[in-house]
């Protein structure tokens, strides 16, 4: 088409281009989403990134044993995943506020005096806190509880304390899990 000119051929141009427009049914552009997700590439949160890690020899024979005592299940990946997240659970359970759950197990005699009750007196002071407690008689003379208790940290820490500092109790541990 030639180029038009004057303001007249202009005019009919625009008019002819409007007409040709309108005649040709234009189909409404439907792509799926998933199809868009799918060429955007972006990476998810879950999605598994891959990243190396240097570190001595010996240090890595060390860690390859740990893995094979851990199963068949797991891999070197699988490992450090859960090495990981159990220092962020440890690292998040030390704030204070945090709400979490501990399971506290002891080891006592209860022929001790008065251990029975004063172990008894702490559980009923915080009983909002104590959500259950299994005793295992072990021998004659030997106890064994855990004790799962759920609460703000520094107040379940201190709960604990309390507990394993009771003359009598043997030995102890308390295992934090976080629940935020
Ligand atoms: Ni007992």
């Amino acid at each position: 088409m030639p180029h038009p000119k004057s303001s007249d051929e202009q005019q009919r141009f625009r008019a002819q281009s409007a007409q040709a427009a309108a005649a040709v049914p234009v189909a409404p552009k439907v792509v799926a989403p998933e199809v868009v997700e799918h060429h955007r590439h972006k990476p998810k949160a879950n999605d598994l990134m891959r990243f190396s890690v240097a570190m001595p020899e010996d240090l890595l024979m060390d860690f390859d044993q740990l893995v094979a005592r851990r199963g068949l299940a797991k891999n070197r990946s699988e490992v450090i995943r859960d090495l990981v997240r159990e220092a962020l659970v440890e690292e998040r359970s030390a704030i204070p506020g945090t709400l979490v759950m501990g399971t506290l197990t002891i080891v006592y005699d209860h022929h001790s005096a008065d251990l029975n009750d004063k172990l008894h007196t702490i559980q009923h002071d915080y009983f909002d806190n104590v959500v259950s407690t299994m005793h295992v008689h072990v021998d004659h003379h030997t106890c064994l509880e855990v004790i799962v208790l759920q609460g703000e940290t520094e107040l379940i820490q201190s709960v604990s304390n309390m507990i394993l500092g009771t003359k009598g109790v043997k030995n102890g541990k308390l295992v934090l899990a976080s629940v935020g």
